[in-house]
Order: structure tokens, then C-alpha cells, then sequence
């Protein structure tokens, strides 16, 4: 009786734990994001000026659902030398994020051959796209309907998979719920094709 309880209370009390990689450029404002997120989940985080180009990884837990799910967010670094680690985390993610910064538009070359290449790989087949157009506070920002037909173009050659271009502010916190609701909405969708973690 007291295993079947016990057994009972294990099940009940499981949280299922999903991976999601946090992509893209260096200076896009993906480690601004994971610390907006934390604080935004009443997480600690860094004072935002206090951020520093990121070498190596920085990583959040965050709960939701009333703690039955955790979403595991990883922040691995967008230099030129560090993307080449990235699919290394490929195989074990249930998600991405491909954080951009909507008012460099000397870098939009380079981050659509970035996505496309991310995109291709076999690793990350079925894995929903998440792409936040960041920087939206700013007034130099290029018009979001210019950054979502980069992306349309670069989805459009791919098998089906959940996608999506978001305007946010990582800064000032806008568009971040939005950005965790749909995430945790296509993870529970996608669950057959990547399970989560059970811990
Ligand atoms: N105005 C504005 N600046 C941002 C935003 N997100 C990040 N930044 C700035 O962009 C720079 C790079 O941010 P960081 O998070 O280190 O980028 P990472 O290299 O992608 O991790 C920093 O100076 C941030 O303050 C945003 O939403 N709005
Ligand atoms: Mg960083």
C-alpha cells in the first residue's frame, strides 16, 4: 500500500522538462532576454547593465503550468567561433529561439544564412522556431513586416514545423509573456515528436 501511494505520489508530483536553445548573433540581446525572462518569472537575475558578451553558457530554469513543467533555457553564445558549438546542443533541444536585432540592418545577410543553416539541420527536424525581432523600443528599427518576409522566405523551403516572428523588447520586457506562452503552447503540441524529461 504504501509503494502503490508512493508511486501515486511520485507520478503526480513528476515535472516534465523541456530544453530551449536560445540562438543568434552576438550584441541581438539573448542573454538581455534570459535575464528579462527571469525576472519577469520572479526568477533573480542580473542587473541588465551589468551583461556582458557571453563565453561559455547561461542557463534558467523556468516554471510554469503551476510548476508541473520547467522550461530549461539555454544561452550558449552567438559569436562567430561560438556557433560552431551550437549544434552540439541540437539533438537535445525541444525548442528555439533565434533572437535578432530588428535595428541592424548591416547584419541581416548573415543572421538569415545563420537561421537558414540552423533551420536545415537534420538534429533539429520538427523543432519549433521561435524568432524574436528584438530592439522594438528603438525608433530605428526596421518595420517588423521587412524581418517576418526574411523569415517566411527562409521557413517556407522546410518541412512543417511550428513558426513564428515576434516583435519584442528584451530591454523593456514588452512581448515576453507572449514569447513563453507560445512556447509553452507548441512544446505540449510537439510532445510526440520530442518528449520531454521526466524528473
Ligand atoms: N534598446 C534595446 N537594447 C537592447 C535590447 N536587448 C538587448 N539590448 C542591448 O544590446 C546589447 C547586447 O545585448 P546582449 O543581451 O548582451 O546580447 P547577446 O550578445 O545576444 O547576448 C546590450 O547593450 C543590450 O543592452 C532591447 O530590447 N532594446
Ligand atoms: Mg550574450
Amino acid at each position: 500500500m504504501f509503494h502503490l501511494a508512493k508511486g501515486l505520489y511520485h507520478n503526480w508530483t513528476r515535472r516534465e522538462q523541456y530544453s530551449v536553445l536560445i540562438l543568434g548573433l552576438d550584441n541581438a540581446g539573448k542573454t538581455t532576454y534570459l535575464e528579462t525572462l527571469k525576472r519577469t518569472y520572479s526568477l533573480h537575475s542580473k542587473p541588465l547593465d551589468k551583461i556582458v558578451p557571453t563565453v561559455g553558457q547561461n542557463v534558467a530554469m523556468i516554471p510554469v503550468d503551476n510548476g508541473r513543467k520547467v522550461l530549461k533555457f539555454w544561452d550558449v553564445g552567438g559569436q562567430e567561433a561560438l556557433r560552431n558549438m551550437w549544434s552540439e546542443y541540437y539533438s537535445q533541444c525541444h525548442a528555439i529561439v533565434f533572437v535578432v536585432d530588428s535595428t541592424d540592418s548591416s547584419r541581416i545577410d548573415e543572421w538569415e544564412r545563420t537561421l537558414t543553416s540552423i533551420m536545415m539541420d537534420d538534429d533539429v527536424e520538427g523543432v519549433p522556431v521561435l524568432m524574436l525581432a528584438n530592439k522594438q523600443d528603438r525608433p530605428d528599427r526596421i518595420e517588423i513586416q521587412d524581418i517576418k518576409e526574411i523569415f517566411n522566405q527562409i521557413a517556407e523551403h522546410l518541412s512543417a514545423r511550428d513558426s513564428r516572428v515576434l516583435p519584442v523588447s528584451a530591454l523593456n520586457g514588452d512581448g515576453i509573456k507572449d514569447s513563453m506562452e507560445w512556447l509553452t503552447v507548441r512544446l505540449d503540441r510537439n510532445k510526440k515528436g520530442r518528449p520531454p524529461i521526466l524528473k
